[in-house]
């Protein structure tokens, strides 16, 4: 078929809201975009795990930490997913993982902050999980099938982790002046950084336009933003803490809140690795590849052995009388 004739039964599927799946033609330049988006995804969940990671053993119970192990453990299999997800498009997760190593490839700029109290995990949750809900139902919808079908389980875990967030700050606003303030200070360190995990504004996004035609993206990085701001103020006032933005007001005529301007220099600094963590973050991730070689290796080896095992008794079997 003729490369016209293809784009335009492309076009009119991603209308009609058929999925595209990964034996599907399409053009390549969403196969390029959503090779991009998916794998920056993935790796955002391998390496969110290790702010949160750096509590596990310092939680102050037995409930809380096997809660945060859990969700730990959750967001590794959301990389696994998404992973999976990418995978289906022609590249391989090696690529993928060396683009991550290498310093190529983007995760989200969020995980380049430090952890520095009990009152993070808390904030990480409600803020930085929260977030990434506002972000991630939208894409439950996105014209790729393999992409919309991992965001359908990552939600619903997403939607618990939330929840274990805002319980925590819920128990510390409601416990001593010390554990307030300790609330109060996580969420003025994570309130801007999470309000930037959205992206730029949609004026100096270039990207967005076009995956919103796709139907990769269903909001703009502004329209989720907002919704998030609008959704945190009635929380942060049932904990009792301020959300940091003297600018931050209701504003009658627009039905949303008005907030501050993000400070962009801050971001696209944090962007392009010079944050507080982003070496330590990458050199975790290096150090981790490097020890898990042998992992890989025993997989491999465990791999090859099993399909000749097999290869070997199905012989067996077809020598064997009836
Ligand atoms: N950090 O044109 P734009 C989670 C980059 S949550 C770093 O708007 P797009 C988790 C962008 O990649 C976090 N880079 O792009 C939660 C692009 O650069 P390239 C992960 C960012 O793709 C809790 C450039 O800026 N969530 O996983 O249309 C615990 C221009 O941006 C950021 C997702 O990845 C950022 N914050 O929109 C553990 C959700 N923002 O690629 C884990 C899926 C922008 O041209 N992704 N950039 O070099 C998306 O929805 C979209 O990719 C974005 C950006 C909204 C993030």
């Amino acid at each position: 078929m003729n490369e016209d004739v293809l784009l335009t039964t492309f076009d009119e599927k991603v209308a009609a809201e058929i999925k595209i799946e990964p034996k599907d033609w399409m053009p390549a330049d969403y196969r390029k975009t959503l090779i991009r988006q998916i794998s920056q995804h993935a790796h955002s969940e391998i390496v969110g795990m290790l702010p949160e990671a750096n509590w596990i053993t310092r939680a102050p119970s037995l409930r809380r930490k096997a809660t945060l192990l859990a969700k730990v453990q959750d967001e590794a299999g959301h990389g696994l997913y998404l992973y999976c997800a990418a995978e289906t498009l022609n590249i391989t997760r090696e690529e993928m993982v060396s683009q991550l190593l290498s310093g190529t490839a983007k995760y989200s700029s969020i995980f380049n902050y430090p952890t520095l109290s009990w009152a993070d995990m808390g904030a990480i949750g409600w803020l930085v999980d929260g977030a990434a809900i506002m972000n991630q139902v939208p894409l439950c919808r996105a014209s790729f099938a393999p992409y919309a079908r991992a965001m359908v389980r990552i939600c619903k875990e997403e939607s618990f982790h939330q929840r274990q967030g805002y319980e925590i700050l819920l128990a510390l606003c409601n416990g001593s002046k010390e554990q307030k303030a300790m609330a109060q200070d996580a969420l003025n360190r994570w309130w801007w950084p999470s309000l930037m995990m959205f992206g730029p504004n949609d004026d100096a996004s270039p990207h967005t336009a076009q995956s919103m035609k796709w139907k990769i993206k269903r909001f703009t990085n502004d329209e989720l933003r907002q919704k998030f701001v609008d959704v945190c103020v009635p929380q942060a006032a049932l904990l009792g803490i301020n959300i940091p933005d003297p600018d931050l007001k209701w504003n009658e005529a627009k039905g949303h809140y008005d907030f501050g301007e993000i400070n962009w220099d801050e971001f696209w600094n944090v962007v392009k690795g010079n944050g507080p963590c982003n070496r330590e973050r990458l050199a975790a991730r290096v150090k981790a590849h490097e020890e898990g070689a042998w992992v890989r290796e025993a997989a491999l080896a465990y791999a090859h052995k099993k399909e000749n095992n097999l290869t070997g008794s199905k012989l067996k079997r077809a020598y064997e009388p009836a």
